[in-house]
């Protein structure tokens, strides 16, 4: 039993975790501590990044942070060159910065549009040309692209965000046919309706108290009849990001309760 688990281990890794301040991007860049890697994680607001680093020290993670705004060519290439300095080249990449801009379409701009593409999907396309000719070079990598319900599903005021994380879903089949053969995975997590702060405007309680309409939805649309946790998350990142997954390759692994496969709960 030992020696299978030993597969999931991720000693002497190095793992990058963006927009990994809070959120999901956080209980994965600590969960990847506690499973050997030594960690690196970005945010691009000093003050969020300052707090982050006092949270996973009090957690006891060694997380090194780093200040880089994603979507900035020159910012990413001198972090990936200082977490070099610092923590070694970079093994493992999870491109998890996110956003989301929730606008009936007609009433989005294209600037507005182009911001949550520029977050959403270019910035995993900036973030995974800057380590793999690293990966190349160590002959192995692992890249972890955190799609979305919205890689298979679209909805009312998500066009930009629908858009950018379909297309994140064909950039990491992309990545893994380009690269497969330098011993380079990329797969995708698709999480479900995660309870997270970019999520908690659809969670606020009505004033009377009850539940908001669309948390009643979410529930009624998911068989594990709950919102996903953090927590739910990081198994399946351990797995992509370790040698456990070594031949899977361009695969989005849906963590989602369920919804993908169900028709929803009759009212
Ligand atoms: P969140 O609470 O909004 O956190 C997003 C993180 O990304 C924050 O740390 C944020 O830092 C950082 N970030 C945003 N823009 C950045 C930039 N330009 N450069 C560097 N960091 C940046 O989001 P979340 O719910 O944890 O979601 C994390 C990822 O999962 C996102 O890609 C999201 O699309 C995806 N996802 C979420 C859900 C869900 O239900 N929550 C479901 C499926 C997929 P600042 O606050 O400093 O900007
Ligand atoms: C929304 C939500 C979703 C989640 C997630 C679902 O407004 O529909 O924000 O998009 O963030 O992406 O997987």
């Amino acid at each position: 039993m030992e020696d299978i688990l030993k597969s999931f281990s991720l000693e002497g890794k190095v793992a990058l975790v963006t927009g990994a301040t809070y959120g999901i991007g956080f209980e994965i860049a600590l969960a990847y501590s506690r499973a050997g890697a030594r960690v690196a994680v970005n945010g691009h607001n000093e003050e969020r990044l300052a707090h982050a680093r006092e949270e996973y020290l009090r957690l006891g993670a060694d997380v090194r942070t780093y200040l880089c705004d994603v979507t900035d060519e020159n910012q990413v290439a001198g972090m990936v060159a200082k977490i070099g300095e610092d923590l070694g080249t970079v093994d493992i990449l999870v491109n998890n910065a996110g956003m989301i801009k929730r606008i009936p379409m007609c009433e989005m701009s294209a600037s507005e549009f182009r911001e949550v593409i520029d977050v959403d999907l270019t910035a995993p396309f900036i973030m995974s040309k800057a380590v793999l000719p690293g990966m190349i070079e160590k002959g192995h990598g692992k890249i972890i692209n955190i799609c979305s319900m919205m890689s298979e599903l679209g909805r009312e005021t998500v066009s930009a965000y629908a858009a950018a994380k379909g297309g994140l879903k064909m950039l990491t089949k992309n990545i893994a046919s380009e690269f497969g053969g330098k011993n380079i995975q990329c797969n995708g997590i698709g999480p479900g309706y995660i309870a997270t702060q970019q999520t908690a405007p659809l969670r606020e309680p009505q004033p009377d108290g009850s539940k908001h309409p669309f948390d009643q939805f979410i529930c009624s649309r998911t068989p594990a009849n709950r919102w996903g946790e953090t927590k739910d998350l990081t198994g399946p990142a351990i797995f992509l990001a370790s040698d456990a997954s070594n031949f899977v390759n361009g695969q989005i692994l849906y963590v989602d309760g369920g919804i993908l496969g169900y028709i929803g709960r009759q009212p």
